[in-house]
This record gives C-alpha cells, structure tokens and sequence, in this order.
C-alpha cells in the first residue's frame, strides 16, 4: 500500500508566505502568531518537501538594518544546510507597502518604478547567492480599476522597460537565473495586467530576451476567469514557456481562494498532474494555498503535508489510468493518437491534399467515443477502477 509519502524527487515546494500566512483577510484579523522562517524550513523539510520559496519581505522583515539582516540569513541558511532544503525560487513583494498601491513596475509614479527596480535588484543578487535559478514576478497590484487613469499601452511600455532591465542585469552578473511572470485577472487590483496565461505568453515576445522569460501560472488565478488551466498550462508547455508552476484549489469564478491542492476542482487537477507528470516537465511542483482562517498551526501542517498527498495520489491514479488496456483502447477509438499525426505526410504536396475526396456522408456520422473514455477518467479518479 502506498502511503504517499513525498520525498526530494517529487520537487514540491512551498512559499515562505503560505505556512505562514497569519489568516488576515479583508474582514478579519490575523489568527495566527508569526512564524519563524526557521521554523517553516525544518516543519516543510520533516513532511517531504524539496524546498521552500520566499518574497524578501517575508525572509526579512522591511525596514531591517544590515546586521539583522546577516543575523536573519544565517540562522536560515544554517536550516537549510541542516535539512538539505533548497531555495529554488525567489520573488519580491511589490504589494503590500501603501507606496505599490498603484503598482510597482507600472506605477504612475516615476520614482515609486525606480524604488521597484531597485528593491527587486537587491532581491535578485539574495536569489542568486541562495542558488534560486527562478525568479518569480507576480505583479499584483499592476492594474487598475477605472480605465481613464491609467494608459493601458504606456503600462505594457513601462513593464517591457522593467524586465528589460533586469534581464539585462541577471546577464551582467552572470546569473544562472530565468524570469516567470505570474497572470492573475483581479484581486487586489479591479483589473489586473496580463491578466491570464495568453496575455503573459503574448508579452513575452516583445522582450529584448524573450528566452529568459516564462510563465508561472497559478490553478486558482487562471479559474477565477473561467479558464481551464490544464489547457492553459499545455500552452505554456508547448511555446517552452512553463518556468514554474503554483498550485492550489479554487472553486469557480470568484475571489482568489487559494484552498489547498486538490481541493475545488478535483477533475481539473486531475489531468493537471496527468499533464505535468506526461509532457516531461521537471521543474519545481510549488504549493501557492493559504491554510483557512479556520485553522491552528497544527491545521496549517495538515494542510500542507494534503497537498503533496493529492498530488501523489493524483499521480497514481493517472499512471493507473495511462496503463488500463481499456483506456488504450478507449483512446485508440476516440482517435486521440491521430492527432498528432501532421496532416499532410511528409513529402505530400497542398495539391495532394486538393485532389482527395472526403466521404462526407460517413466522416459525417463519426462519434467520438469521448464520453466514455472520460468516464474511464473518473472512474480512475473516484476509485472505482
Ligand atoms: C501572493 C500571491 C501569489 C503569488 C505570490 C508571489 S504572492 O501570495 O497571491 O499568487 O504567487 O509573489
Ligand atoms: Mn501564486
Ligand atoms: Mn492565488
């Protein structure tokens, strides 16, 4: 029986933010003390996990002087050499401060850009010295919510301009280190920019270097506009562009949940891990959930070892799936294979294709069979195969 124990290899990770996110929402007072980071390091370690990941704020609270800092660092980077944690991902905070109330990178104010490049800089040099090869840039509070004060085209110039920069910057230095922009439609902002994976993927082509750009979807963020992120991320995948990844649950259109993984949508989650653990993807599996209010610092354990079973469960149950002889069969039948055939063959010609004739008649009346190879999904899902 397996028990679904996580180890390194699985690469899960989990935000310095999220286990110890202290339950303050837009009506409630925070519920739960502080954590030490050091604490996170050896709790997130004992349940499996392969690394954890940090805003500067988080580590290192604003406003610290140079030898807090040292005093910070060190008692960090001695847990992680304790338990072998690895920092493969950073980020800033570019929110919470009242100066990014409209925006970092994308702010109307010129100096409020400039302090956002800065801060992010000093951020990157830390990354790079914690071997962090990712460096995570979820602009939240660029956005807006009424159109006539903000020059939505003079926005995207000011992002290029900002990532140009710091692209330019991680090559100066010789950093092994990508980019991954983070979409997200709302929340905080009314209306967020690159609000959704295609716009990200968009946007990364008009960047001095594109290569060093990719996306980090999030579960939640791509379900709060009604997408399917399964099909998001198989974009992502296939322009080369999935750098990161963050899970967790959401159920439907609404306010940015953040439930744990496997929580919400079961089923998108589901061919998620199908998707990740089939297209060869072998970056950082990273948790982006906020334990509920609800719970005590034991619930926000709990919470967080019932990501990484989901996903191991998940995985399972996946495998499981590919493996059923009847669900080839299934697959066979609904003509999954076929295309990825190309449709004209090599060495055929536009005039090869031009004088064929389809049966309309027969083509016409094809099923698809699709109904019942998702059923054999579910019933993989829910434990009945
Ligand atoms: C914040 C946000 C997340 C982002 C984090 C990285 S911060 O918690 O809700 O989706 O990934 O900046
Ligand atoms: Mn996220
Ligand atoms: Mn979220």
């Amino acid at each position: 029986m397996n028990d679904y124990q996580p180890v390194r290899e699985d690469k899960f990770t989990f935000g310095l933010w999220t286990v110890g996110w202290r339950g303050v929402n837009t009506f409630g007072e925070p519920v739960r003390p502080v954590l030490d980071a050091v604490d996170a390091v050896r709790r997130l370690s004992d349940l499996g996990a392969y690394g954890i990941t940090f805003h500067d704020d988080d580590l290192i609270p604003p406003g610290s002087g140079a030898s807090a800092r040292d005093q910070i660092l060190k008692r960090f980077r001695g847990a992680l050499e304790d338990t072998g944690l690895a920092v493969p991902m950073v980020t800033t905070n570019l929110f919470a401060h009242p100066v990014f109330r409209d925006g970092g990178f994308t702010s109307n104010s010129r100096d409020v850009r400039r302090y956002a490049i800065r801060k992010v800089i000093r951020n990157i040099d830390l990354a790079a010295e914690m071997g962090a090869q990712t460096y995570v840039c979820w602009n939240g509070q660029d956005g807006a919510e009424s159109e006539a004060g903000k020059d939505d085209r003079a926005q995207l110039d000011r992002l290029r301009e900002a990532m140009n920069i710091l692209c330019a910057y991680v090559r100066e230095q010789g950093y092994d280190m990508r980019f991954a922009l983070e979409p997200k439609p709302n929340e905080p902002r009314g209306d967020v920019l690159l609000p959704t994976v295609g716009h990200a993927l968009a946007f990364i082509n008009e960047l001095d270097h594109p290569e060093m750009v990719g996306v980090n979807p999030e579960v939640g963020h791509e379900q709060m506009a009604g997408l399917n992120f399964a099909h998001g991320v198989a974009q992502a995948l296939w322009h080369g562009k999935l750098y990161h990844i963050d899970l967790n649950g959401q159920r439907g259109v609404k306010f940015d949940q953040d439930l744990r993984f496997g929580a919400g949508d079961l089923r998108e989650a589901f061919f998620l891990v199908d998707l990740l653990e089939n297209a060869g993807y072998t970056g950082s599996r990273q948790f982006d959930f906020k334990p509920p209010r609800t719970e005590d610092m034991e619930g926000v354990w709990a919470s967080a070892a019932g990501c990484m079973r989901n996903y191991l469960i998940l995985r399972e149950k996946s495998k499981a799936f590919r493996a059923d002889p009847e669900v080839q069969a299934a697959l066979e039948a609904s003509r999954v294979g076929e295309l990825s055939v190309p449709t004209l063959a090599q060495g055929e010609s536009l005039s090869d294709l031009m004088s064929e004739e389809l049966d309309l008649a027969s083509a016409g009346e094809r099923g698809y069979h699709f109904e019942r190879l998702d059923q054999l999904a579910l019933d993989h899902l829910m434990g009945v195969r």
